[in-house]
This record gives C-alpha cells, structure tokens and sequence, in this order.
C-alpha cells in the first residue's frame, strides 16, 4: 500500500532531517507549507542543534540584485566550507505579476553542490510580512545543521520589516540614485537593517546613494555583485556586525 498524507511518520522524518538528508528536508518543507499535520508534528520533533546558524537576511526593492549578491556570498562562505542553505521568499501577488518562482534564484551553478540547499517559496497572499513557513523553513534548515542560512524577502516598505523576526543580521539591499526612496526607506527597511550595500555601484550615483545611506547606517558596503566586487567586504561587515552584536555562531 502507498503511504499517503498524514500517514507519514513524523517521528522518522525529523530523524532524517537531524542526519541532513536533503530529500527529508524538502519533503518537511513541503508538508509545512501544505499545513499538514504530520508537518507539524515533525517540526515539534526536531531537536535544537548544539551549534546554532547563522540566518542573515537580504531584502531589498525587486531587481536591486539580492540574487546576485546571495549567489556570491554562497561562493564565499563555501570557499570558508560551510553548509549554506537558501530561502527565497517570493511576495509577489499573482494578480501583479512578477517573476516566476524559481526564476528569481539563478543558483544553477550550486545545484550539483550538496552543501548548498536551495528553496523557494510563495507566501500565498498573507497580508504583508514573511509567511510562517518561511520562519518554519529556517528551523528546519538549522536543525538539518546548514551553518549560514540566506534569506532573500523583497523589501518595499513596512510590511517586510519582520525580516528581522528570522534574521539576525539584516542586510538591506540598495541601488545607486533611488533619492526619494532612500527617505522612505529610512521609515521602514532602514530600522531593521545592520548593513546597507550599495549594489551595482558601477552605475551612476553611487556616491550620493553611499553618503544618504551613511547618515542612518554605520554599516554601508559598495557592491557590484556580476562582478563579485564589494563581496569580501560584505562578508566581513557580516562577520563584523555578529562579533559587535554578541550573535553566536562562526562566520
Ligand atoms: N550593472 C549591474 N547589474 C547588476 C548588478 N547586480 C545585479 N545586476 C543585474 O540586475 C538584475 C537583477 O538582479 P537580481 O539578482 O535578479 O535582483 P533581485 O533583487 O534578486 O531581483 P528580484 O528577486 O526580482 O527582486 C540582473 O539582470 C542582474 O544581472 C551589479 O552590481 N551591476
Ligand atoms: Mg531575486
């Protein structure tokens, strides 16, 4: 007879989550998503591991390159050889379009990589704010031992500040000549973020964007992420900001 839902045994799961079988790991994902109660019960299951991650979010207005950045800070913290798990939050409605899921990470290059975890999910409609299954995802990545977890949320305004429920390191993503978006960042995404970086900063007005930023955050890094540029230092920002802040975890 073939298992069906809600007869999976969650007891089982949980294990293999904990051993850091990546299929077990989707498969919770997916059961938590769907609010099944086998989920739900895996989840309660799962031990807190002795060493927690590290979960750094990166948000920011769409296109501002928070893939792209997410993808060179994956190189870098695999060069240092940690397990990196990825969860990008699409909160495009369907009525407004945007991009298809799966689409907005362009990680085919970690695809073959097993120490790399990617996951994209929708947050279906909620009003605002990160679904439940995104802070669910991340428990279960910490728990299948993924030593840094990258959070990519579009950040556009107030509603995406709960970034910082998940994350402890907040950074917020930002391009050159954004002007009076800069001031109204300043009233949301702006609070909650440690690091802002000043993604493609090959283009034109990097300079002012840099100086605007500076004033509300002491934390600004210049970026252009297709290049890699910026990459290192951001890296360390983030180190710099987890030593500061007395977060446990090595990065
Ligand atoms: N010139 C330049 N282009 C960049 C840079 N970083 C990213 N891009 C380009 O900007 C576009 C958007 O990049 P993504 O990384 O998909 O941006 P995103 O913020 O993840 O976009 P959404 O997930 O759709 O919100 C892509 O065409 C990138 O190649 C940069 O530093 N300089
Ligand atoms: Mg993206």
């Amino acid at each position: 007879m073939t298992k069906r839902h809600g007869q999976e045994d969650p007891a089982s799961l949980a294990n293999r989550v904990e051993a850091g079988d990546v299929r077990a790991v989707s498969r919770l994902i997916t059961l938590l998503e769907n609010r099944e109660p086998a989920g739900i019960t895996a989840l309660k299951k799962l031990r807190s591991p002795s060493r927690r991650s590290v979960v750094i979010g990166i948000t920011g207005y769409p296109g501002a390159g928070k893939s792209t950045l997410i993808d060179q800070l994956v190189r870098a913290y695999r060069r240092q050889g940690h397990k990196v798990g990825i969860v990008a939050v699409d909160t495009s409605s369907p009525l407004t379009g945007g991009a298809i899921l799966g689409d907005r990470i362009r990680m085919q290059d970690h695809s073959s990589d097993a120490g790399v975890f990617i996951r994209s999910m929708a947050t279906r409609g909620q009003h605002g704010g990160l679904a439940r299954s995104t802070v669910e995802t991340v428990q279960a990545l910490e728990a299948a031992g993924y030593d840094i977890i990258l959070v990519e949320t579009i950040g556009v305004g107030q509603a995406e500040v709960d970034i910082a429920r998940v994350a402890q390191t907040v950074v917020v993503v930002v391009v050159p000549g954004l002007g009076d978006e800069v001031q109204a960042m300043k009233a949301g995404l702006l609070e909650v973020a440690h690091i802002a970086v000043v993604n493609k900063a090959d283009h034109p007005g990097a300079d002012a964007t840099t100086r605007d930023l500076q004033e509300c955050l002491p934390r600004v890094i210049r970026t252009v992420a297709v290049k890699g540029e910026g990459v290192e230092e951001l890296v360390e920002a983030i180190a710099e900001h987890r030593r500061s802040a007395d977060l446990a975890g090595k990065v």
